[in-house]
């Protein structure tokens, strides 16, 4: 039977598409589930754990080359944009841009309310003379921008190469929906993972820690818990793949025995080193990027790598 579940003092009610998602996904062969659903309480906290390990390079590299950057992105932007942000810019990203940009406003939109709220007070606390108005909403489709800044230019800010967890065509349809929500003449500035050497990729995903690894293996923890799920977790291993010929690394959960279980009254089985798989992230080449921009309706105009090219800030236009 399907049952509350305690979350931090709160209660937390199944949620009826992550019980369609993971049950579809156990169904189909080879077996997936979408990546969104890692993201519970506990998942986030381990992703911001895993923004801290030596081998994740992507956040420390995106961070860096920002301090660089945005003072040149202000200057080819301008003063006095409202900034958009696709995500409750919660990061230490956020307010580098702001510091250079010194926008008129400020837009974080989220589809998590007391993410967007708790940032946005953060935020005042540093940025205190800056209008700010956080969007409760999904930005995966347009979205209305408060009528304040209806008349102000805008600049979208779109970092950590999120875009990476998407296929391309999910990519596509998300960069169109931004250029709908942010209007013709407004600009973009969005981090991409550069494609490198699987031994740099590898154990960015599969650090040795093991903290990408319960990040994985908390999805099975999660649908445990919110679907009355009977997975034994400790069957299961965390496995990092680079699929070439997608430019992605692949996230699995992988059977180390034969096993079966059931969700929500469901039965599965899997046999020894069948996996799950739960996300991808994509990495682009300097070409693969400014083409899935341009797909999605967006001109780039300028383009900065750190010196390692591992991370690229590219700034576009409408
Ligand atoms: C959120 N996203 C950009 C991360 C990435 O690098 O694809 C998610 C992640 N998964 C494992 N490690 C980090």
């Amino acid at each position: 039977m399907l049952k509350p579940e305690i979350e931090d003092g709160e209660t937390v009610l199944p949620d009826p598409a992550f019980r369609a998602d993971v049950l579809a996904g156990l169904a189909t062969e080879p077996k997936a589930i979408q990546a969104r659903w890692l993201y519970d309480h506990r998942g986030s906290e381990l992703f911001e754990d895993i923004t801290d390990v030596p081998e994740y390079y992507p956040t420390r590299t995106e961070t860096a080359l920002l301090r660089e950057t945005c003072p040149k992105v202000a200057e080819i932007a301008g003063k006095g944009r409202a900034v958009v942000e696709f995500g409750s810019g919660s990061s230490a990203k956020t307010p580098i841009l702001l510091e250079a940009a010194e926008p008129a406003a400020y837009v974080p939109i989220d589809i998590s309310g007391d993410f967007l709220r708790a940032s946005a007070d953060a935020l005042r606390d540093t940025f205190p003379a800056l209008p700010i108005h956080p969007v409760e909403g999904n930005f995966l489709q347009p979205i209305a921008l408060p009528d304040s800044v209806a008349d102000t230019p805008k600049l979208g800010f779109f970092p950590g190469s999120t875009i990476g967890n998407m296929t391309a065509s999910a990519g596509v349809d998300l960069l169109r929906a931004m250029r709908t929500s942010l209007g013709e003449g407004s600009l973009l500035l969005i981090g991409m993972d550069r494609v490198k050497d699987e031994s740099v990729l590898i154990p960015a995903y599969d650090d040795s820690a093991g903290v990408t690894a319960a990040f994985n293996l908390n999805l099975l923890h999660r649908i445990n818990r919110e679907l009355d799920g009977h997975i034994p977790v400790d069957s299961f291993r965390h496995k990092a793949v680079w699929n070439d010929g997608l430019a992605r690394v692949e996230m699995h959960l992988e059977a180390i025995e034969d096993v079966a279980f059931t969700v929500a009254d469901t039965p599965f089985t899997m046999a020894a080193g069948e996996t799950i798989h739960t996300e991808n992230s994509h990495k682009y080449t300097p070409r693969s990027a400014r083409l899935l921009l341009n797909a999605g309706g967006w001109t780039p105009i300028a383009e900065w790598t750190d010196p390692k090219d591992w991370f690229a800030l590219i700034l576009a236009e409408a």
